[in-house]
C-alpha cells in the first residue's frame, strides 16, 4: 500500500473556488494521508475560504502570494516547491483538467523515476486549428531539447507532473532565477535543466477537457513565452 503522506500535491490557483472546493474534496477522499499546498495569487472570489476549510481537518496549506511583487502560474509552483518537506510532488491544475485518480500513478511511478508526467492521449472540445498550433509548437519545442541533448516529452506543454522534491529543488536553487515567473509552462522549462538520458516515465490519460467552471487565465503571452524559454 502506497503511503500518500510521503506526497504534496501543489495546486496554483487564482480565483478557483467552485473547482478547487471539487478537486480538494476528490484528492482527500482517495488520498488518505497526503499534504496539499495551494498557492494563490491573490482570488478576489472564495478560494481562499473554500481551502481553509479543508484545512481544519487534512494537512492542507493556503499559501498566499497576493503580496509578491511577481504573480504567475511558474513563479507560484517554485515558490511552493520551496516549501515541501515530503519526498515527493505533483503538480496539477485546479481547474479539473486533470483527472484527481491519475495522481496514485504519477506518485507511485516516482519510486522508480525522478519524474513524471501526465500526457493527454487526446483532448476534447479543442477545434483543428488550437491541434495544429499546440502540435507544431510542440514538436518544434522538442526538436530544440533534442538537438541540445535535453529531455523531451510526449506532451512537453503538459501542466500535470510528478517530481522528486529533491531533484526540484536542487533544479530551482540552480537556475530558478531563468524560469519565467509569469509563465504557464513550468515543466517545459524544467526539462531544459534534465540529461536526455534522465529516466521518466510517462502515464497518459484520457478525458481532458475544457475547464469546468471560469475561464482560462493563459492569454496570447504564452506563446511567446514558449518560444522565449525553449530558446534561451
Ligand atoms: N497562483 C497562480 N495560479 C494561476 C495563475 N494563472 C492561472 N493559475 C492557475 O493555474 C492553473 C492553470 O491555469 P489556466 O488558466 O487553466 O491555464 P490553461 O489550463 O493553460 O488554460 C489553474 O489552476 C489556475 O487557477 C497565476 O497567475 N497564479
Ligand atoms: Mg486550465
Amino acid at each position: 500500500m502506497y503511503d500518500y503522506s510521503r506526497l504534496t500535491i501543489i495546486i496554483p490557483t487564482l480565483n478557483e473556488a467552485k473547482n478547487i472546493k471539487i478537486l480538494m474534496a476528490k484528492l482527500l477522499k482517495m488520498y488518505k494521508g497526503v499534504h496539499v499546498i495551494v498557492v494563490d495569487d491573490g482570488s478576489k472570489d472564495k478560494t481562499k475560504d473554500v481551502v481553509l476549510s479543508f484545512a481544519k481537518d487534512d494537512d492542507v496549506v493556503f499559501l498566499d502570494r497576493s503580496k509578491e511583487k511577481i504573480h504567475g502560474l511558474t513563479a507560484s509552483i517554485l515558490d511552493a516547491a520551496k516549501t515541501v518537506s515530503t519526498d515527493y510532488i505533483v503538480v496539477m491544475d485546479a481547474d479539473l483538467q486533470h483527472p484527481p485518480e491519475k495522481v496514485a500513478l504519477l506518485a507511485e511511478a516516482l519510486e522508480k523515476c525522478r519524474l513524471t508526467i501526465g500526457v493527454r492521449k487526446e483532448v476534447k472540445d479543442w477545434g483543428i486549428y488550437r491541434k495544429v498550433v499546440s502540435k507544431t509548437v510542440s514538436t518544434f519545442c522538442n526538436g530544440v531539447f533534442r538537438i541540445r541533448g535535453k529531455k523531451t516529452s510526449n506532451d512537453i506543454m503538459s501542466g500535470f507532473f510528478g517530481i522528486r522534491t529533491e531533484f526540484f529543488k536542487s533544479i530551482i536553487r540552480e537556475h530558478g532565477s531563468s524560469y519565467i515567473g509569469t509563465g504557464y509552462k513550468v515543466l517545459l522549462e524544467t526539462l531544459k535543466f534534465v540529461n536526455k538520458n534522465e529516466n521518466i516515465i510517462e502515464v497518459p490519460y484520457t478525458g481532458f477537457h475544457e475547464r469546468v467552471y471560469g475561464k482560462s487565465k493563459a492569454g496570447a503571452k504564452v506563446l511567446r513565452d514558449i518560444i522565449r524559454a525553449t530558446l534561451r
